[in-house]
Formats: C-alpha cells, structure tokens, sequence
C-alpha cells in the first residue's frame, strides 16, 4: 500500500461548513441522511471532481442541491465517492447510506455495545457512517437527528446542547436533536442510544455558567459511577485555575460503554469510555484502578480545549493534542495526590512503555512523518514521549514563560487546525527564545543516552562535569543531530545538601537546569568546597538514559540525602539494576548470586524513614522488573535467568530485612473504613510491597498472612495484592485463591479481567494450556477488547518467561490468536502484536522461533492494514 507523508499535506480542495445528520436506527440497518454544505477551498477544486472517503459503505441515495444525481455524475463505491462537475459555488450534497451496526465488530463507526448504540470515529470512523471528507482540518458546524424505538433507545444522545425531543407520531418511535455550535472534525463527531442508567449533577463555570454533568452507564452500575464524577469536576475546576480554560457548552455527558478499542475518546460534549476508567468502588477497584478513572477522565476532559477546540491539522500532529493532553492530565494528578510518586510513576511507564519502543523496529518520532495506518501510531512515543517534550518545553522556559506561550496559543489557534510548529512559534514569539534545535524532539525517533563524568579538584575547589549525548540510530534515521536537553542538577555536598558554587563556566546552566545542546560539553563549576555527588537529571528532566560512573557507596549516599525524591528513587533503581544484572550473569555461568549487602541497606533505611511518605517506599520497595532488566541487558536476552536472578534478589533482600518486614507489615494494618484517597492508597501500596517481599521468602507465617488478607480485606486493593503475590510467586496455594476469586466475582466482568491477568500471568509452564483452557470460558469473550487484553494481553506483554519460552510455544500462540482476532477486530489484533517488539534482542533460540512466528503471520492471507503494518515494520 502507498503511505501517507507529511511532506505531500495539501489543504483540502473543498471543505464543509455545517453538517445536518439524521438516524434511523435500527440493530442491522440503520439509514443515515447526510446533509452537507460543502465550498471550494482551494484552486484545485476548479476541476470540479469532489472525492470523499467512505469505509464499508452501502449508498442508498445521492442529491445536489436537492436534486437527485445521475448515475452517470458519480461513482459509488465501499471505501470513496466521486462526483464529477460540482458547483464552484458553495452547494449541498444529501447522501443516504445505510450501515449495520450489530456487524460491526471493528468496533470504529457506530456499532453495538451490548444493546446500546455507539461511535467510535477517531482517527478515520467516521467515513463507516457517510461518505466524507473525513479528516481533521475540515471543520464543521453538527446538527444531529436521532430517531429510534422508544423502548429500545430511550436515551438518544449526541454532540453539543440538547436542542428538542419528542415522539413520532403513530409510530413506537421518538427522537431528539443535538446541536453542536463549536466547529469540529468529523473524529470529534459521536451518538450514543440506549437504556441507560444515569447520574446527574451540575459544575458552575469560572463565569458563573451552570453546566448540565451526567454520566450514563449499564442499569445497576450507577454507583460506581460517583467517583468519575467528584473526579470530572476536579478537573473542571483544576483546568480553570491552572490554564484558565472554562468549558463551553451547557452539557457534559460521558457515557461509559464495555467494547471499546482503546481507553476513552473525548468526542466534543460527548465523551464516550471505555467503562474500566469509570467504574469503581472499594469492593471491585483497586487504588490504582481510581487514579486511572480520575486521571482518564481528566484527559478527555481536558481535550475540550487541546483537541477540540485547537485540533490537529492532520494526522502526524496527534502528538500536539496527545502529548499535551497527557501532559495536562499528569500535572493535574500531581496536583490531587503526590508529586514525586506521580512523576516516579510516570516515568516507569514511560521506560516500560516507550523506551523499548524507541529501541526498537517499531520506533518514529514523537511527530511521524510517514505511516500506513494511523490506528497504529496511537503509541507511547506519541502519548508519553509527546508528554516529556511539553514537560521539557516547561523546564527550558519556566513555568511562568510556559504559561505565557500556552495563553498565546489558546488565543491565537482557538477554532483552528494546528500543527507542532504553531505550537512552538506560540511559546517562541512569547518568549522571545530560539526553540529550533527544541524542534528536533519532535523530528528525531530513539532515546538519546547522556554519557556523565565528573571530576573534583580539591586544590582549586572546581567540579568538571562532561556531559556526551548521543541518539541511536533508528528505523530510516541513520545519524542524529545533538538535541537541546535540559539536565536538572544538584551538587550533593557531605551533609547531603547541595553545594554552593561560585560560578560556572562552559555551557548555559540557568539556576538549576544545564542546557546541553552541543555533542559534548564540559561545565566547571566554581568555588565548590567539597568533592560533590553530582545528581543529574532531576525529576527527570529529559526522557534520555543516563550513564554515570557512580561507587555504590555514592549511590547509597544519593538513596539517603538527594533532596530530589526522584533521583534517591533512581538511586536505588540503579543499586537494583546493578544487582540483577550481575545476578543474571551469574545464574548463566552456574556462579552463586553474590548479596548485596549496599542494596538492602539502602532499602531498609527508606524502609524506616517515617519521614518519607508511604508511597514513595513503597515505589523504592519495588525494584525494577524483569522486562526492565531485559531492556538494560538489550541483546540475548535469557528470560529465564533474569527471573531466577530477580527471584534470588528478591529472597535475599527479605532475608536482609529480615522480621521488621512483618512488624511493618502488621503496624500498616487497617486503621479505618477505606477510601481510595492517596494518602491511604499510599499505606496500602507500601503494606502490600511489604507483604510482596514476604511472600517470596516462601515462609509459611507469610502464605498464612497473605491468605488471611486476600479472605479478610474489605477492599480490592487488598485483595488482589494479596492474591497477586502469591500468584506470581506461583505458589502452590495460588489454585485455591484464584478459584475463590473467580466464584466471588463471576458476574463481573470488569473484576474477572483482574482474575483473567493473574491467570496468564502465573511464571509456570501450565500457563499456556491454562490461557488456552480459559478463552473458551464463558467470561472470555473474542469480540470484547478487554477480555482479550486481560487473557491474551496479559500473557504475552507480562509474562516474560512463559510468552518467551525457549520452545516457541508462546510466540505461535500469539500469532494464531492474532491471526484469528484480525479478521474481527484488527486494531486489537495489531496491538497484541506489539509483544514481539523486542524479538531481536533475545537469544538466539528464542530470537529464530519468534521470527518464524512473525514470518508465518506476514505471510498469511487477507491480513488487515492494521496488522501488516505492523508485522512487516516488526520484520525490518
Ligand atoms: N483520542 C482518543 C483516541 C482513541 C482511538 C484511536 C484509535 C482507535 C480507537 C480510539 N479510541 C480513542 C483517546 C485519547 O484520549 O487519547
Ligand atoms: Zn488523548
């Protein structure tokens, strides 16, 4: 297939203006009447041929200005339209198409979610309802029609204000009219039909405007919508003080629907989610479950003004409404919970996520400038990379000037389709600052690697910090151009506070933030008394990986007194990742795994500092993954030997801690009734690391307290940490739990996908029967994208050892799932895929079998867009 470039952006030759839909609903035949009011736009429309997109579509009717087209002027076909000799005068086109929603099991357009209707139009949906020119800078003013039978749709929802209603006459029908004034593109556009449950309440505007909440979901679900509600208006709230944004229409609906691609979509008004990020209470969500809710609901909400109101001009811009939004949310949870904890969270995602993804076949820069498939370019380089750019951006300029450069854009780009240059323009023109060599993150795909070193001289009170940055090679991106990156810094001193220094030569450092732009650079900081510890990249400040030649004695010394939370963090993730590195050479050469005694006192001091809060020694608790290790180890990976070093790690660690790791545990008990708020979330993350680390002693006091909490909780944190534990230590006790939790929550399908993970996720060789036996259950349904990530998704992204095992097993597995999967619902199929994204830097068995795993899907027949794509940029 030809693939899309953003070099060949041309604006549209016509564009639309208002847009009157009418539906006709119906399970298997719904009629749409698509009523456009269409113009030239630019001289390439003289040619008079108007060609719109279409997806699957069947065309019933066709007029122009009113009147019905030859059969001659036109060509219908499923995926375009093409009318010849249009006015070059502004006109009207009527097209009639008719759709079948409960066939729809893309899950993109409008189709069935149990019996309610919905849409899904972003990125490219929308042309699965009507023909159109369906894409993101042609912006429109939506009237929207609905009409169903009462019985079976008695809420009928659309964009914008709610404008009439009322019954058809004679017939069991009725329907109501929505009509939205803000000018939007046709991925923005949603309906929703159904019978509905509801919770209403109401948010007053900064301008004292009273905006209409409600929230729709299954009958009987209601309360556990109230937390996404409280969290709605926080972020109501929040994106008032902290942007000054207001929102803009008189209703804001969410409806939370089970079939659902992705995590939610912030259609104007409208905002349809996935119900996983809107459901939740004690018994069925975990503390972390709540701060996704809120956190979703934040994002979609703050689409309102950095996606809908300034929307992307095409598709390789996502990252200007993605990573800005994702951006926006994370500083909003920072501001509702803990700061530190939030960023440390954050960026483990990001080098979970988007760090092997950067290292990887599938790595392009934040901002693409070719794809094949847009649905595929949903990633965590646009979303959380395109974050740590704005966030830099923030860095580099200071809130106060980030501030002004966000105000000018609202301002300057408000019911526009913007690109990534006017948002850079907006913060240079309103700070007078050069960001080109800024511009490069957005252009430049791979993870830029800092190479530090320093050097004390006693006799000249000088430290000489060089700094090397350099950026891999990635997919059609041989060299790379050194990138402006700001290095927040400390000097550490010998009572732990940081150094003075007098002055500071070699590069620009403004207060604490080193501009690194040149390939090296050398800094010399003066009058500095002492040697320093020097803590680089605090907070973060730059997605890149740091490498710095640190004693462990330095390290530990960081772990202690770093004045920034993040970096005693990253300490400690360092001593770990020394360890399971050695630990995984180790295992492969028959050696004992050596202790680590620098490790576990560094642990068991944070361990006791009360002074910290809970949930940050709970994240210190937590040392880095298996995956994490296998990214750091980078090629022949052995995924057996770093589980049994991790194991062995983890077994000596609680032994060093030894008994005050069960005293911790029984002090942090439960105190009062449980609320998901962070500070008590924080207790239980820190009890539940502790109990964590009991359970790998094996010790029967631990199984015996981890039992008790999983039968006696009256939560589901609780709960499922507990079952967690022993689960993934595949303990022998783990059947009985797992039983027991499935009997609890059999009807809940939300829960039973918790269970569904634990199950595929179990490091033992029965798994994979186990994952099979399990998708012809009756709670695993193929057709629902949550299951499906559960079991399937579960299984393959986190259980290293059995998706990775040496006979291939859990690679053909995958590919016959994903095989099977793409001809229903291949934006799914496609995302499973994604596990082999690190196939070549496995051994050589595993590397060869997983080859042949994607050698054999690449080679099949009628493979969807989707999937190809991805397989064949996986293969290169
Ligand atoms: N903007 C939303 C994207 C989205 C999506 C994309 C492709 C296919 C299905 C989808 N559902 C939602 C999500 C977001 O807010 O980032
Ligand atoms: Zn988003």
């Amino acid at each position: 297939t030809v693939p899309f470039r953003l070099e060949d952006y041309r604006p549209p030759a016509f564009t639309i203006d208002r847009v009157h839909l009418d539906f006709a609903l119906s399970p298997s035949a719904t009629r749409v009447v698509a009523t456009l009011s269409l113009r030239p736009n630019t001289e390439e429309a003289q040619n008079g041929t108007l060609e719109l997109v279409g997806d699957e579509i069947v065309l019933k009717g066709l007029m122009l200005n009113g009147i019905p087209l030859d059969a001659g002027r036109y060509e219908a076909l499923p995926a375009s339209l093409v009318i010849r000799d249009v006015p070059l005068a502004p006109f009207t086109l009527t097209i009639e198409t008719e759709i079948d929603p409960a066939a729809n099991t893309k899950l993109m357009g409008l189709y069935r979610s149990g019996s309610a209707y919905c849409t899904q139009c972003e990125a490219e949906g929308f042309r699965r309802i009507t023909y159109f020119l369906d894409r993101p800078d042609v912006l429109a003013v939506y009237t929207t029609r609905i009409e169903a039978r009462r019985s079976e749709a008695p809420v009928l929802l659309a964009n914008g204000n709610p404008v009439e209603s009322g019954d058809v006459a004679g017939t069991d029908r009725h329907y109501a009219i929505w009509h939205d004034p803000f000018p939007k593109p046709s991925y923005l556009f949603a309906l929703v039909a159904g019978d509905l449950g509801l919770v209403s309440d109401s948010f007053t505007t900064m301008s004292g405007r009273r905006v209409d909440l409600r929230i729709y979901c299954e009958h009987g679900k209601e309360g556990r919508c109230r937390y996404a509600m409280e969290a709605l208006k926080r972020s109501m709230r929040w994106d008032e003080t902290a942007f000054g944004r207001e929102y803009d229409l008189d209703i804001f609906v969410i409806v939370a629907v089970s079939d659902f691609n992705m995590g939610a979509m912030e259609n104007k008004g409208l905002n349809i989610f996935n119900d996983k990020y809107v459901l939740a209470d004690p018994d069925t969500a975990t503390d972390v479950d709540y701060a996704n809710v809120e956190g979703v609901i934040a994002h979609e909400y703050f689409h309102n003004w950095t996606g809908n109101r300034i929307t992307c001009r095409d598709w390789f811009q996502l990252c200007l409404k993605e990573g800005l939004t994702v951006f926006r949310d994370q500083e909003f949870s920072s501001d509702m919970r803990s700061r530190p904890v939030k960023r440390i969270a954050d960026v483990r995602t990001l080098q979970a996520r988007q760090f092997p993804e950067d290292g990887g076949p599938l790595a392009h820069p934040v901002r693409p400038e070719i794809y094949h498939e847009i649905s595929n370019f949903y990633t965590p380089t646009v979303y959380e990379k395109g974050a740590e750019v704005v966030r830099m951006l923030e860095t580099i300029l200071g809130a106060d000037d980030f501030r002004k450069g966000m105000d000018l854009y609202f301002e300057r780009h408000d019911g526009e389709a913007a690109t990534v240059e006017d948002f850079l323009a907006c913060f240079a023109d309103a700070t007078g600052r050069d960001l080109s060599q800024f511009a490069l993150w957005y252009a430049q795909a791979g993870t830029p690697q800092i190479v530090a070193r320093g050097h004390y001289d006693g006799d000249a009170k000088t430290f000489s910090l060089t700094l090397a940055q350099s950026t891999p090679p990635t997919p059609g991106q041989p060299t790379k151009q050194p990138m402006h990156i700001p290095v927040r810094f400390g000097l550490i001193g010998p009572n732990g506070e940081d150094l003075a220094f007098s002055s500071v030569e070699g590069a620009a450092v403004e207060g604490d933030v080193i501009h690194l732009t040149e390939t090296a650079e050398t800094i010399v900081f003066r009058g500095v008394a002492s040697r320093p510890i020097p803590s680089l990249l605090r907070n973060f400040s730059a997605p890149v990986r740091l490498a710095i030649d640190m004693s462990a004695d330095d390290l530990l010394f960081q772990v202690r007194a770093d004045a920034d939370p993040f970096n005693r963090w990253q300490a400690a993730q360092t001593l770990a990742m020394r360890a399971l590195i050695a630990g995984t050479a180790d295992v492969l050469t028959g050696r004992p795994v050596a202790a680590q005694p620098t490790l576990a006192t560094g642990l068991a001091e944070v361990l006791d500092n009360e002074e910290l809060e809970p949930a940050f020694r709970a994240q210190v608790l937590q040392i880095p993954s298996e995956a994490d290790v296998a990214r750091e180890i980078g090629q022949n990976v052995d995924p057996d030997a770093i589980a049994l070093s991790r194991r062995q790690l983890r077994l000596a660690l609680a032994r060093a801690l030894g008994p005050s790791l069960m005293r911790r545990y029984q002090a942090l008990g439960v105190k009062a009734a449980y609320s998901p708020d962070a500070a008590d979330a924080g207790r239980r993350a820190l009890r539940n690391a502790l109990l964590d680390l009991l359970v790998a002693t094996g010790e029967d006091e631990a199984i015996a307290a981890t039992t008790r909490q999983f039968h006696d909780a009256d939560n589901m944190t609780d709960r499922l940490a507990a079952l967690a534990s022993v689960s993934s230590a595949a303990l022998p006790q783990r059947r009985e739990l797992l039983d027991a939790f499935h009997e609890r929550y059999r009807n809940d399908p939300l829960v039973l996908d918790k269970w569904l993970t634990l199950e595929a996720t179990v490091p033992a060789a029965e798994t994979l029967d186990r994952v099979k036996a399990l998708l012809s259950q009756p709670g695993f349904a193929h057709s629902n994208p949550n299951r499906v990530r559960a079991l399937v998704g579960g299984f393959s992204a986190a259980n290293p050892t059995q998706f990775n095992r040496a006979d291939g097993a859990g690679f053909d597995f995958l590919a016959d799932f994903v095989l099977d999967l793409d001809r229903r619902n291949p934006q799914t199929a496609a995302r499973l895929l994604v596990a082999f994204r690190s196939w070549r830097a496995l051994e050589p068995g595993r590397r060869t079998r997983a080859e042949h795993a994607l050698r054999r899907i690449a080679a099949a027949e009628r493979l969807s867009s989707d999937t190809l794509d991805i397989v064949t940029r996986t293969l290169a």
